[in-house]
């Protein structure tokens, strides 16, 4: 048999810190590092997207304030965009990540393109964009549109991909690929990484990562930190990606500013993993959870709520602790058992260590949606059976 050639895929996603643009930028970067071409398009370059890598290209989309408009549109700029690409380059797939907007964007571009140059459309949900939006009256509709006529879609969990058939009512296979993460190494040591932070040795560090949107429930952790203080003394890392600003209020009335250090917009995430011991992640909803994965990476456990897909990433009890959404006594024993116990921590981490590198790691996942992007490419719809 002929090696199969290589693909040329469109990329669009957020640009901005949070996981769907994260997990699109990995996802670019592994697939050419594979051989593909890889086309991504938005407003700005993605901000983990490193410049001058082989077969990776970035066109931005200008957005244009017409006095007209009360309300600045991307969508058809962005289309246009990804159709003058696919045209360009001759893309075989365009891949949305996060439907809203780049699902319905996507399909305008290939409707844009005549028959024998249209490239598949394949929309990745990451979460919001079906359990927040695809409630939404004003948005599901287009949601379930935007997917019915897409070519192929996934979802990061098998808790996504059940939301998406009950709250949307896809009428369509949704292949579950998880997340995968791929740890560069660090450019410093821990212990210096810790110097820098104000952390002793024998200090234990928790980490948080998130854009601290209202649903990661950033309120209930910093209420659980307070209060596990007076049992198990520790300090917190946050690699925030949104507004930290907006919590200084809490952490003072709650007495904890010493014990809390702020990293913002940090692209160097692996100097701070390296440096942390125990993840914490208090969110009401969460479809992967992406910093728990690179908790895991790093080789320590997490402590997390048990919602959405998190289950499917942290095996309670093996991996980290998981406790009810908004317990916050719960939160605190498990944050308690895992800060007094040396031991459980390590044994937990190793194990975490080893569950992120065989199930949630590049060579599996990447290697997943190339088997996905051939099937649906080799497809002439989507009825002809794209999911493996
Ligand atoms: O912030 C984003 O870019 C997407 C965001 C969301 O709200 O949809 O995160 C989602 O995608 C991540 C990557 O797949 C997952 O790790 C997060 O769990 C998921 N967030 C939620 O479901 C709340």
């Amino acid at each position: 048999m002929p090696p199969e050639r290589p693909l040329k895929i469109g990329i669009t996603c957020y640009p901005s810190v949070g996981g769907s643009g994260i997990l699109a930028t990995s996802l670019g970067l592994e697939l050419a590092a594979r051989g593909h071409e890889i086309h991504f398009v938005s407003y700005e370059r993605p901000f983990r997207l490193p410049a001058n890598t082989p077969r990776l290209f970035f066109h931005r989309v200008e957005i244009n304030s017409y006095g007209l408009f009360k309300y600045p549109d991307y969508t058809l700029p962005l289309s246009v965009k990804l159709a003058e690409t696919s045209r360009d380059f001759g893309l075989d797939i365009i891949h949305a990540h996060y439907a809203v907007p780049h699902a319905t964007a996507a399909l305008l571009a290939r409707d844009m393109l005549p028959a024998h140059r249209r490239p598949k459309v394949i929309t990745t949900l990451h979460g919001t964009d079906t359990t927040l939006l695809g409630r939404d009256p004003g948005y599901g509709p287009a949601i379930r549109h935007a997917l019915e006529a897409a070519d192929g879609i996934t979802a990061v969990s098998e808790f996504l991909r059940a939301e998406t058939e009950k709250l949307i009512a896809v009428n369509r296979p949704i292949e579950v690929i998880y997340n995968f993460f791929t740890p560069q190494p660090p450019s410093r040591s821990r212990a210096d990484v810790r110097r820098e932070l104000g952390v002793d040795d024998h200090e234990v560090l928790l980490f948080h990562s998130s854009n601290l949107r209202p649903v990661k429930r950033f309120d209930i952790l910093l209420e659980a930190f307070a209060r596990v203080q007076s049992r198990a003394p520790c300090k917190l890392l946050v690699l925030a990606g949104g507004d930290f600003s907006a919590f200084s209020e809490e952490i003072a009335r709650l007495g904890i500013r010493e014990r809390i250090i702020v990293r913002e917009n940090i692209t160097a995430i692996e100097d701070y993993l390296q440096a942390a011991d125990l993840g914490f992640f208090t969110s009401e909803s969460e479809s992967f959870c992406l910093g728990i994965l690179e908790a895991m990476a790093f080789g320590f456990p997490s402590v997390s709520t048990r919602v959405g897909g998190i289950p499917e990433v942290t095996l309670h009890g093996e991996t980290g602790l998981l406790a009810q959404a908004g317990d916050v006594a719960g939160l605190v024993d498990a944050l308690v058992t895992l800060i007094t116990d040396p031991v459980a921590r390590a044994r937990m981490g190793a194990a975490a260590r080893v569950r992120a590198q065989t199930t949630f790691t590049a060579p599996v996942i990447v290697e997943h949606y190339l088997r996905y992007y051939r099937a649906v490419c080799a497809a002439d719809s989507f009825h002809d059976g794209a999911g493996m």
